[in-house]
């Protein structure tokens, strides 16, 4: 069935000139990465493409293969023959109001996502994908566009980045054989990691010096939280975006089963990123207020001093503790 819809696709790419292809809003190594390779490869068969996200592009990413043509505005575009959305499970998660900056009769979804809602005239949908980059892996084998060094960089990153740098268990053997093809088709892996993980900005180790120094271990050492104070930002000339990964440092603690990140938003509000190792489903605790997510990383906001909304934060963990 999904070859099927690949076959599908391939034509409507076959058939068409001018393509629009859009991911996700605070994109990841996977939204920009599946982006970057289906655009460059369209442009090898001749096409003409547009690629857009609705966020400036994170500092990782910024010297990825061609991240330099991400557009963040629709403006005067003309029709296109084709939308792409790639690595979102809904259309809204693009940014809202996406599909009405968008003329087109044909909107294909690839995606990877449980929670995928089918909304797309056409629709690859794989939650066994490590990444949505590695079905545009598989997509472009079926165009049979020759995948150069730069389209097979955007690919290997998204396995790189959805897999945790190949430690979560989507880490599959088709995971590791499809980044091995990468390698073998001129990708390095150091270039790539220099690329992405050593190029951090100062500021971000110095807030990130700050944040250990809130560390708070709770439940027998089963919880450990840290806290980023607007404050803290501002002394480090840092945004929210510098906070990406670090829940994983309280998350990494020997007995840690549960970690969470507490980061201030506003007056009197917080937002709460939770990540658990094993089998607790932080998206319980999440939804206590209004937010979501997965089994083992999820979020929401909680309003307060900071006093009520930790002890609250905490509260909702171990209620889902004590149900395991
Ligand atoms: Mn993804």
């Amino acid at each position: 069935m999904m070859a099927e819809e690949f076959k599908k696709i391939a034509a409507i790419i076959g058939a068409g000139k001018r393509f629009l292809i859009a991911s996700h809003l605070n994109p990841d190594g996977d939204a920009i990465g599946s982006s970057l390779a289906l655009a460059l490869a369209l442009e090898k068969m001749g096409k003409d493409v547009v690629v857009y996200n609705r966020d400036a592009l994170p500092f990782q990413f910024a010297k990825m293969a061609s991240a330099e043509r991400i557009v963040r505005s629709l403006e005067g575009e003309p029709p296109f023959d084709a939308a792409f959305v790639l690595d979102c499970a809904e259309l809204e998660r693009v940014g809202s109001g996406f599909s009405e900056m968008v003329t087109t009769d044909t909107w294909v979804n690839i995606d990877h996502h449980l929670t995928n809602k089918t909304f797309a005239d056409y629709s690859v949908i794989d939650s066994s994908a490590c990444s949505t980059g590695y079905l545009v892996y598989q997509l472009l084998k079926l165009l049979d566009v020759e995948i150069d060094a730069d389209i097979a960089e955007n690919i290997y990153t998204t396995i790189l980045f959805d897999t945790g740098s190949f430690h979560y268990s989507n880490a599959t053997s088709e995971a590791f054989s499809a980044a091995g093809d990468m390698v073998a088709l001129g990708v390095s892996p150091w270039a790539v990691a220099n690329k992405v993980f050593e190029n951090q900005p100062q500021g971000r180790i110095q807030l990130l010096s700050h944040v250990l120094n809130t560390l708070k271990v709770e439940r027998g050492g089963e919880i450990a939280s840290v806290l980023v104070t607007q404050e803290m930002m501002k002394e480090t000339g840092t945004g929210p975006d510098a906070t990406d990964g670090f829940v994983n440092y309280p998350r990494s603690i020997e007995g840690v089963e549960v970690a969470f990140l507490i980061r201030e938003t506003g007056k009197d509000e917080y937002k709460i990123s939770y990540r658990s190792k094993g089998n607790i489903n932080v998206a319980k605790a999440a939804q206590t207020f209004a937010g979501g997510g997965h089994r083992n990383a999820a979020g929401c906001v909680i309003n307060g001093d900071i006093a009520l909304v930790s002890s609250k934060a905490v509260d909702a963990l171990k209620a889902v503790m004590e149900r395991v």
